[in-house]
């Protein structure tokens, strides 16, 4: 895929069962819902956040704050599972001492997509960003440092981790809009945990 990206194969797998009670519990104080981009188009993916910072979007642009503002309240705290399953995912792909202070938690939908973008609003890109994926199949997106380069496609399954760092930090990615194809566990859905270092 690049150089300093690794795709870990059902390393979440053994996490699944806290995994999904955290979500019951984050998304019971932040509820999942559809930001607006700053160029005035709702997602069609849901989003909450745990950790101190979370990242929103609105008309005014994106950016991470400590309060969630459809609450007031400070996100939900990152469990401490949620925190152990990103260090350990991060040095598996060679990333020693990751310590995520964001997590965003992405709920796929069928037909549910997320546009070529970079991830750009962290203060510092020599830590990696680790992503869980959980539920139904998605396809992948993985381009290059300019929106226009060509993109390769890499089908994403329940339990998959993701490891982006180095050099790869800052290309182009997406996700194809998803097919119903329900999960065992999940249903109709996918659930995506993105751990960063935001502040
Ligand atoms: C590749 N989420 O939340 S995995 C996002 O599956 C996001 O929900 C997708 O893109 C999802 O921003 C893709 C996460 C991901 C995050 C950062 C990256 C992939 C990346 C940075 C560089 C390259
Ligand atoms: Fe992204």
């Amino acid at each position: 895929m690049g150089p300093a990206t690794m795709l870990l194969r059902g390393f979440a797998l053994p996490y699944v069962p806290e995994l999904l009670l955290a979500i019951t519990n984050i998304e019971a104080a932040s509820p999942f819902r559809h930001m607006v981009t700053p160029g005035g188009f709702t997602m069609s993916v849901a989003l909450t956040n745990c950790g101190a910072l979370g990242w929103t979007t609105d008309r005014r642009g994106y950016r991470y704050t400590s309060v969630d503002p459809d609450t007031g309240e400070p996100w939900p705290m990152m469990p401490t599972v949620f925190a152990r399953l990103a260090n350990e995912a991060a040095a598996a792909a060679g990333f020693d001492g990751f310590t995520p202070d964001a997590c965003l938690v992405n709920r796929y939908l069928p037909g549910s997509r997320l546009s070529l973008h970079q991830d750009k609003n962290e203060r510092d890109y020599a830590a990696p960003i680790v992503s869980v994926s959980l539920g139904m199949r998605a396809t992948f997106l993985f381009g290059g440092d300019a929106r226009t380069d060509p993109t390769v496609k890499v089908p994403l399954y329940h339990g998959d981790v993701m490891v982006w760092g180095g050099a790869d930090r800052l290309r182009y990615h997406g996700v194809m809009p998803l097919k119903d194809e329900p999960h065992a566990l999940l249903g109709s859905q996918r659930i995506n945990f993105t751990f960063r270092k935001a502040g």
